[in-house]
């Protein structure tokens, strides 16, 4: 399984940094939805779920946390650190986000607006989905 992390171009100078992203330039897609986690409880796992057709663009923006990913066949574990980095996952990608820290703030760019009908939230259903592909 390849794992796709981009190393976005912070702007910094002497009063900080910045980053920016851009749809279709920074980030692969066109950016239909942000949606961002906080105040995550100490040993929270979440996800448990694949997506359809949903592509994202995962960035941690303040803290840590990691994300496993399980295509079916190989599962990698991604640590996320650092405020300019961001993992790509694809859509038929079983996803779980844990080992948050305390202070973490994990953003995500989505591809599309929400839609349940699009998640796979069955582990086994999601291993028949991938399987029939
Ligand atoms: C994903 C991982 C990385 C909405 O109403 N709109 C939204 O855009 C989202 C993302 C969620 N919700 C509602 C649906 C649930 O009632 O917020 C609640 C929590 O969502 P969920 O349990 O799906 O959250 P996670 O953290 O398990 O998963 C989320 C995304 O749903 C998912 O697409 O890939 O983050």
């Amino acid at each position: 399984m390849q794992v796709v992390k981009y190393m976005f171009q912070p702007h910094g100078d002497d009063r900080g940094q910045l980053v920016a992203l851009e749809e279709h330039k920074d980030i692969p897609f066109e950016i239909k939805r942000v949606y961002y986690m906080y105040d995550t409880k100490p040993g929270v796992v979440r996800g448990f779920h694949a997506h359809k057709s949903l592509e994202q663009i995962l960035i941690c923006i303040h803290g840590s946390c990691k994300i496993r990913l399980d295509n079916g066949s190989e599962k990698k574990v991604v640590p996320l650190e650092k405020p300019y980095e961001g993992l790509y996952v694809a859509n038929d990608m079983w996803r779980e986000m844990f080992d948050f820290s305390e202070d973490a703030v994990l953003m995500v760019l989505a591809s599309a607006l929400y839609d349940e009908s699009d998640y796979i939230r069955n582990y086994d259903e999601f291993i028949d989905y991938v399987s029939k592909k």
